[in-house]
Parts: C-alpha cells; structure tokens; sequence
C-alpha cells in the first residue's frame, strides 16, 4: 500500500483540555509520522473557508464560532493508507458512537465538540494541507 498524508486539527476543545501531549502520543503510536505542525488560532472566516462544504447546513455558524473560540494545532500525517487509517483512529463524528478505544471516545465530550479533525479523501488531504502549510513547512525527509 502506497504511503501518503492526511490533514489533522486538534480542534479548540483538545487544547483546552490539555489532551494535546495524549492525542499526539496516540496518533505517533498509530505510526502515523508529523510531516508539519503549528499552534494557530482560526478566525470564523478561516474556519468558515476551511468548512466551507457545511455551509448550508444548520450547524455550520456553531461549527465556525467552536473552531475559532480558541488555539488549535493543524498538523500533516504520514503513513501507508493515511485518510482511511486515521479516519478509523479518531472514529466517528459523534463521540457516543464511536467505537471503543479511538480518539473521539477517548477525549471527545459531544459531537459538535469532538476533539479532532481528519480529512475524508486524498484530494481534500492534499487541498486542507494547502490551507494550513506552505510547501516550506513540510519536512521533506523523515529519515
Ligand atoms: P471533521 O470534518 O471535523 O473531521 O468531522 P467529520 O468528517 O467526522 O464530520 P463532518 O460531517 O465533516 O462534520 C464536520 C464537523 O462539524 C461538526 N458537526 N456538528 N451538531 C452537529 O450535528 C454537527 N454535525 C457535525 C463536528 O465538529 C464535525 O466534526
Ligand atoms: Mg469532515
């Protein structure tokens, strides 16, 4: 299987909680490697521009004022089969039905407040990434 990357955010309630240390220690453990990393606060248009596929849907002015109420740390991930792999480490969108042992269940209190983001396709992996990173900010080699 080929290695790629996928888009993470540790969203404003991972921060605030304090879980940022156990929810990057679960995602190396994973074996996923940090391609980039920064701390950033989103404005609501960022956060609006980055959600944008939402924005017709009723919680998308709740969605844009959460992941703008505070710090968050955008990183890119690499490892084989990246999206589908971290899509089932962090589990589902509402926490309560997330399965045992991933990342929502484990920190997340609600669904509109889960913790973490991950990209849903190869595609918008490579378009968030563009989002949050210059080409300068990724590490070429992890050797
Ligand atoms: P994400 O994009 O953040 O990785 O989450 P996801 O794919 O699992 O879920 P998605 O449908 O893309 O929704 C994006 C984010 O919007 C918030 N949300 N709130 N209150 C609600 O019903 C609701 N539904 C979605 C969540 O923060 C979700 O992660
Ligand atoms: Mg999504």
């Amino acid at each position: 299987m080929a290695t790629n990357r996928t888009l993470t955010i540790l969203k404003p309630d991972c921060v605030r909680k304090n879980h940022v240390g156990d929810v990057i220690a679960h995602i190396q453990k994973a074996g996923f490697k940090i391609v980039a990393m920064k701390m950033t606060r989103l404005t609501a248009a960022t956060a609006g521009g980055f959600y944008e596929v939402h924005k017709e849907r009723p919680f998308y002015g709740e969605l844009c004022a959460f992941m703008s109420s505070g710090p968050c740390v955008p990183m890119i991930l690499e490892k084989e089969n990246a999206v589908a792999d971290f899509r089932k480490l962090i589990g589902a969108t509402d926490p309560a039905e997330a399965a045992e042992g991933t990342i929502r269940k484990l920190y997340a209190d609600s669904k509109g407040e889960n913790i973490i983001h991950g990209s849903d396709s190869d595609e918008n992996a490579a378009i968030e990434s563009a989002y949050f990173f210059a080409k300068s900010e990724e590490v070429a080699n992890l050797a």
